[in-house]
């Protein structure tokens, strides 16, 4: 196809190399061999760190981490054989709405269909975890097909795209073609575009939400991705309006502030919950309302009157039928708002905040015992709190799933606007790669990943790439010897007792990650007393070295469960 400015004869890799230093890439995660010479350009042109990593789905959840943390789409690539494991870690970005550029080495015409070593048709496999899959058959497409991958990985709700480049190695970037480096700024982070919302349907919603008495604001990724915090906190001060937040959106607004009711549905704070189902209006922004928000679309109950702000169309009603629905940026939707609020109308919400403070209290009451824990065992709860304490105010934390999850989300606070936390949307084994691509995209920035043990036995391999690298992020291991979210549905299903062949399910021998994280030439620190937590975080964050503290936790203890 014919680009403008094409003049000069160049190979695919130089110019592969140079377009992504332009985009301010600074580190892509891979298991070689794939684009081999583009590396050696990438050496020789750029300043991109090539990490090396022991499996395609950890290089992916690194790119996830990188992206999440930073803004900017975190870059992953596998060769052929690799693709599918690459896929596979594409799948929590795709259901977080990640950027991530995917680059695997695939077919070439010459050979397909027969049988070629390695070779399968891996293209389909990326259709349900990407917003666009092509491939590269030609050197002279890699600058227009790369820039479709960062303008749809950024747009929208962003996300994952995937491009297969010729070749089992993607040899296709060996190639010579005249092509311009041309790169579009714009769409080297999200968001490029803050689309302005129509002024009718601010107004709208506005004047429902200024006549409720009982509104709340249930925010989500959307607002994260917009960097709508400080905007959305102006509001609910001004108006007088809670805060509840999904797991993905939980660092919009600290979880100290007075109008913070915490993180609502499945992996929650029953406060949220329970505020969110007492109130008369929901002010849905940036958030899909999927299962894991709404508790299964318990909490609201499907009917209780919404209005919703998405960047998404197709988002706008989804799952509860809107009183009014605006369609734009989260962060241009509320200055909008804000500009022309009726502060006043704060006055009639006095009953509710009152209620919404005793909720508040009402949480902290019954969890304080296991928040205060001095049990040892550890009670897991205790190590939340003690994070919530003694987390760095730039801190980004990285949460996995299952308790952590749990725990984290419904017991740990961000105490300040200048702290991240970023969450797997259901992968369990995300977090640490996660980390360590966050640390690659913020050294500046401490990283405190929180994972349960059989999280971190997934990629454990990677530790040894942490030292390699020195990505030096701190995990904090909940070690119980065992995945204890599995523990309740192996018991019922062996009729609701707990027997040692149940056991055999999920359950682990007990191993002390601090000693194996030494061994690969980290920092390990065990913690077996509550007391001893703090102290270990700020040794291991002092340390300035990948560090691991592995805490042992009491295997008995399970993550309270949603309440609606
Ligand atoms: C890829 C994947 N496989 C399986 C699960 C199901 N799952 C959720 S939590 C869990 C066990 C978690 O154990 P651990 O990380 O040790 O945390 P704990 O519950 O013990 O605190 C499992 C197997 C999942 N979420 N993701
Ligand atoms: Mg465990």
């Amino acid at each position: 196809m014919a680009m403008v400015g094409h003049n000069t004869k160049r190979i695919g890799a130089e110019v592969l190399a140079d377009m992504l230093a332009g985009y301010g890439v600074t580190h892509v995660f891979m298991v070689p061999a794939v684009l081999r010479r583009t590396f050696a350009e990438m050496e020789r042109r750029t300043k991109i760190a090539r990490v090396h990593c022991h499996g395609e789905k950890s290089a992916a959840y690194m790119a996830d981490g990188y992206a999440r943390a930073s803004g900017k789409p975190g870059v992953c690539m596998a060769q052929v054989i690799g693709a599918l494991n690459l896929a596979a870690g594409l799948r929590d970005a795709y259901l977080a709405h990640s950027p991530i550029i995917a680059m695997t080495g695939g077919r070439d015409p010459k050979t397909k269909f027969r049988k070629v070593y390695q070779e399968i048709d891996d293209v389909p496999a990326f259709e349900p975890v990407t917003k666009m899959n092509v491939t590269v058959d030609d050197v002279s497409r890699i600058p227009d097909l790369l820039r479709q991958a960062f303008r749809t990985a950024t747009t929208g709700a962003p996300g994952p795209v995937h491009l297969q480049f010729r070749g089992n190695e993607g040899q296709v970037d060996l190639e010579e073609a005249e092509m311009d480096a041309l790169v579009e700024a714009q769409f080297a982070r999200v968001p490029p575009f803050r689309p302005e919302p129509e002024a009718a349907h601010v107004k709208v919603a506005l004047e429902l939400l200024q006549k409720a008495e009982r509104p709340i604001i249930v925010a989500g990724g959307g607002a994260r991705t917009s960097g709508a915090g400080r905007e959305l906190v102006a509001l609910a001060e001004a108006l007088q309006i809670p805060v509840a937040t999904s797991l993905n959106g939980k660092d919009v607004i600290p979880g100290t502030h007075a109008l913070c009711v915490g993180v609502v549905g499945s992996y929650s704070r029953e406060c949220a919950n329970l505020a969110v189902n007492r109130a008369d209006l929901v002010f849905f922004i940036g958030t899909e309302t999927g299962g894991m928000t709404t508790h299964f679309w318990a909490a609201p109950k499907i009917g209780t009157p919404a209005i919703q702000v998405d960047i998404e169309p197709e988002s706008l009603g989804r799952n509860y039928p809107l009183q009014a629905s605006v369609l734009g940026d989260a962060k241009s939707v509320l200055i909008r708002m804000l500009g022309q609020i009726d502060k006043a109308s704060a006055v009639k919400r006095a009953a509710w905040i009152k209620e919404i403070a005793a909720l508040r209290g009402d949480w902290y009451d019954k969890y304080k015992s296991a928040l205060e824990s001095d049990a040892v065992p550890i009670h897991p709860a205790r190590i939340c709190s003690e994070l919530t304490r003694h987390m760095p105010d730039d801190a980004i934390v990285v949460v996995d799933t299952g308790h952590a999850g749990m725990w984290m989300g419904g017991m740990y606070d961000l105490r300040a606007a200048t702290q991240s936390y970023m969450r797997s949307a259901g992968h369990l084994g995300w977090a640490f790669p996660a980390g360590l691509g966050a640390k690659a995209a913020c050294p500046d920035r401490p990283v405190v990943v929180f994972t349960g043990d059989a999280g971190f036995w997934y990629h454990i391999g990677e530790v040894e790439t942490a030292v390699r690298w020195n990505l030096a992020s701190v995990t904090v291991v909940n070690n119980n010897g065992g995945g204890n979210q599995s523990k309740r549905g192996f018991d019922r299903a062996y009729g609701g007792e707990q027997t040692a062949q149940a056991r055999e399910l999920w359950t682990y021998n007990k191993i002390n990650f601090a000693k194996l994280a030494e061994d690969m030439g980290a920092t390990g620190i065990r913690v077996e007393k509550p007391g001893d937590i703090a102290p270990a975080l700020a040794s291991a964050l002092a340390a300035k070295r990948p560090a691991v503290i592995d805490v042992a936790t009491d295997i008995e203890v399970l993550a309270p469960t949603a309440l609606v």
